[in-house]
């Protein structure tokens, strides 16, 4: 159903996304109608969550820039609850590109904000370059953990000819294959006077056909269970998908917790089946530990002659001991720089410390003008619940098949793992569960077993999916789930009996009357917690009702750290990134965990600062609200002024976004020292070009230019003071961005007297 509050034209700068009618804009509302196309409609399909409404917005029938993507990505993120995209950098087999630093922004904020701090579901088409065997895991978008990429099979269960492989694709849909041998994806089509007879096609092909089937089915998941975060998605995607239809395309391997994985489909072909059944069953996820790897910035050659391979390994403990750790792996970033040519000669591999390999990049043989990777993070989900602990192992092979003249360089390497500490599975117990969705376990061998399952059907689950966190612990740790109120007593249920008057201890029925609604109240000596309506006994626990707030089973004056009053003044649990909280979404932090750092323009508090923000160390003396909080570290200034401030935030310590050109920088804003693609760099400034007299070096440094025959040191510095005066040097411009020095017409002659 359209849905206008879901709907935005960033092109004409309305509310009505409507396409310009000439051809070339039906592939929204095809993607549009794969969605939610209405049920029992007389013209064509019907959408696979045809329940769902769905907006539209028009943003690539114009100028496409960062500021428009961020638009787009960042529309209404507490109506829209998924996002899909079938758009990103060109599919040529060369490009590595991804989303500036507004759109980065929009999909941090999306996934802490979104969905009233749920997190928005960003769907995302892994792309069509298999022609030119381009790699998904150059496209920034796909290669994004917030992003969920969806691949694409064939209707035989093959992979179609535009197919891209990378180790960031999670899980696949049908879509079309080989013309004239596979049937395309039927669905609404464009036509501006809606004829009957034109507003269906059977024709819609590609990745592009494939992520808003997946949308389709996160959509029904969400319907079965609207508490679901961005990560519970994508957990219930990595365990529902199928391997078993893919089969017949070889590339399949087994990770370290048991789960086939292809660089082609992922974990495989999606079942919205299994998925509903998961998602009913599914108990959110702990919040995500974010584990860094310390930088390892030693120069390591790779050789020129094909088949050499650079073979480093990094031992990491995963953050033990910390509240960064990470046990339980979900994404792993390894953020490369190095420089090779050409860089489509070089294949990526990284193994874990459970043996899984999983190749970051496969040659690209069309890329072969550029030399460099710079802290690009490659994604690979293939090690999803394995462990972060112990040796990883990074391959740098030269596949060839271009001819190398100079050996390339391995300048510096991170892992960054994404996770828990906890094991993160915890689904509701058997007697919750559905009859259906139990029936289900039992045929689709990749649904989560429960311990009753693992009991009953050890033997039977067998194959792949019997193995994942196949642990004794798994139940076990269910049941345990850390409670925050633990130390209080009871569980909430019992709690909520105790207050009601049901469960009244036999040792306090003397001296009692009955309440109005006739149950057993003492009237004296009643806690000062309780409230003019009495108790059942002393202490504040046997009050009927609280003065002002409830833990567990206790009346109490304020609810206590990580916890806030509720409607109905209980307390209960803050957001794990929070100290304070206004509410439990991880958007609701009044003052930040330990250990965490408030980002500032996003307001939300994180483990560490987003690609893009540099930290600072508040003084003490600027957050005289924390005062009672900070251990005794001594302030250097007196601070006396009592500016009570709300964000305190609790270890001092926040984020603040880097000025927009800048993909990093250190200190203060606008101190680059990365800059968003295709801008240069000079002097710690990001430039769309280069500024006069200077150009850009192959590592997107700018560099004055020399007359011929100028070494280093006092000539620049003369030639510098020389240009200023006259300009002799003309410059080519020969693309937004890059430049070079050209005719410098007759050597000067250095003065160094000047
Ligand atoms: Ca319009
Ligand atoms: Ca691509
Ligand atoms: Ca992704």
């Amino acid at each position: 159903m359209g849905d206008p509050a879901a709907s935005y034209d960033i092109n004409g700068n309305d509310s009505d996304p409507m396409p310009r009618d000439n051809g070339d804009n039906k592939h929204g509302t095809r993607c549009a109608g794969e969605v939610a196309a209405v049920a029992f409609n007389q013209y064509c399909g019907v959408g696979v969550a045809y329940n769902a409404s769905i907006g539209g917005v028009r943003m690539l029938d114009g100028t496409v820039n960062d500021a428009v993507e961020a638009k787009a990505l960042g529309l209404y993120p507490d109506h829209i609850d998924i996002y899909s995209a079938s758009w990103g950098p060109e599919d040529d087999g060369s490009t590595v590109d991804g989303p500036g630093p507004l759109a980065r922004r929009a999909f941090i904020f999306g996934v802490t904000s979104g969905r009233q701090g749920k997190g928005s579901i960003f769907i995302w088409a892994s792309g069509n370059g298999g022609r030119y065997t381009d790699s998904c895991n150059c496209d920034g978008y796909t290669n994004s953990i917030f992003t969920l990429s969806i691949s694409s099979a064939t209707q035989g269960g093959y992979k179609p000819w535009y197919l891209e492989e990378c180790s960031s694709t999670l899980a696949t849909t049908y879509s079309s294959g080989t013309p004239g041998h596979d049937k395309s994806v039927a669905t609404v089509d464009m036509d501006g006077s809606l004829r009957p007879d034109r507003i269906c096609t059977v024709e819609h092909t590609g990745t592009s056909a494939s992520a808003p089937l997946a949308a389709g089915i996160a959509a029904l998941a969400l319907e079965a269970n609207p508490a679901l975060t961005w990560r519970d998605m994508q957990y219930l995607v990595v365990l529902t998908s199928r391997s078993d239809p893919l089969e017949k395309e070889p590339g399949w391997i087994l990770n370290g917790v048991k789960r086939k994985v292809s660089h082609k489909f992922g974990y495989g072909l999606m079942d919205a089946g299994a998925m509903v059944s998961l998602a009913e069953q599914w108990t959110t996820v702990p919040s995500q530990h974010i584990c860094k790897s310390r930088e390892i910035n030693e120069d390591r050659p790779i050789e020129v002659s094909v088949g050499y391979t650079l073979q480093t390994h990094m031992d990491v403990n995963g953050c033990a001991g910390t509240v960064n750790e990470v046990r339980f792996l979900e994404h792993v970033q390894c953020k490369i720089t190095l420089r090779f040519f050409p860089r489509g000669n070089l294949r990526i591999l990284l193994t874990s410390p459970m043996g899984t390999t999983s190749t970051l990049l496969f040659e690209r043989p069309r890329d072969i003008t550029k030399s460099n990777f710079d802290d690009w993070p490659f994604l690979s989900v293939h090690f999803w619940g394995e462990r972060a602990e112990g040796r990883w192992t990074l391959q740098i092979l030269n596949g060839g098949p271009r001819r190398v003249s100079q050996p390339g360089i391995l300048s510096k390497w991170q892992l960054i793992f994404y996770g828990t500490q906890t094991n993160p599975i915890r689904l509701k117990s058997e007697g919750t569960r559905t009859a259906g969705a139990a029936g289900y376990s039992g045929l689709n061998p990749f649904v989560f077993p429960t311990e009753t399952d693992l009991n009953q059907q050890a033997g039977a689950l067998g194959g792949a999916g019997a193995g994942y966190y196949q642990s004794a612990d798994l139940y076990s740790n269910f049941m345990n789930y850390p409670n925050l109120f633990s130390g209080a007593g009871s569980g909430i249920d019992k709690t909520v009996a105790t207050l009601n008057g049901h469960n009244i201890p036999t040792a306090q029925r003397e001296n009692v009357m009955a309440d109005s609604n006739n149950k057993l109240v003492v009237l004296h000596d009643c806690d000062p917690e309780c409230d003019q309506q009495g108790c059942y006994g002393k202490g504040p626990t046997q009050c009927v009702a609280c003065k002002h707030y409830r833990l567990d089973n206790t009346c109490v004056s304020r609810c206590p750290p990580r916890s806030f009053p509720n409607q109905g003044g209980v307390c209960w649990p803050c957001h794990e990134s929070c100290e304070t909280c206004a509410g439990a979404g991880q958007d609701s932090c009044l003052t930040c965990a330990p250990a965490h750092l408030y980002v500032t323009d996003l307001a939300v508090c994180l483990q560490v600062c987003p690609e893009g923000y540099y930290e600072i160390s508040r003084s003490l003396a600027d957050v005289t609200g924390a005062r009672g909080n900070v251990p005794s570290t001594p302030s250097r200034e007196d601070d006396d002024d009592d500016h009570s401030d709300e964000h305190c935030y609790y270890d001092n310590r926040t984020c603040v976004p880097c000025e927009a050109n800048c993909a990093s920088c250190q200190d203060r804003p606008d101190y680059c020292t990365s800059c968003d693609h295709h801008l240069v760099m000079h002097e710690h400034r990001c430039y769309a070009a280069c500024p006069k007299n200077t150009y850009e070096t192959e590592d997107y440094k700018v560099v004055y230019c020399l007359p011929p025959g100028f070494g280093a040191g006092k000539d620049i510095e003369w030639w510098i003071r020389k240009i200023a005066k006259e300009s002799k040097v003309r410059f080519v411009l020969w693309r937004v961005g890059h430049c070079h020095c050209d005719n410098i017409s007759a050597k000067p002659q250095p003065d160094f007297s000047q």
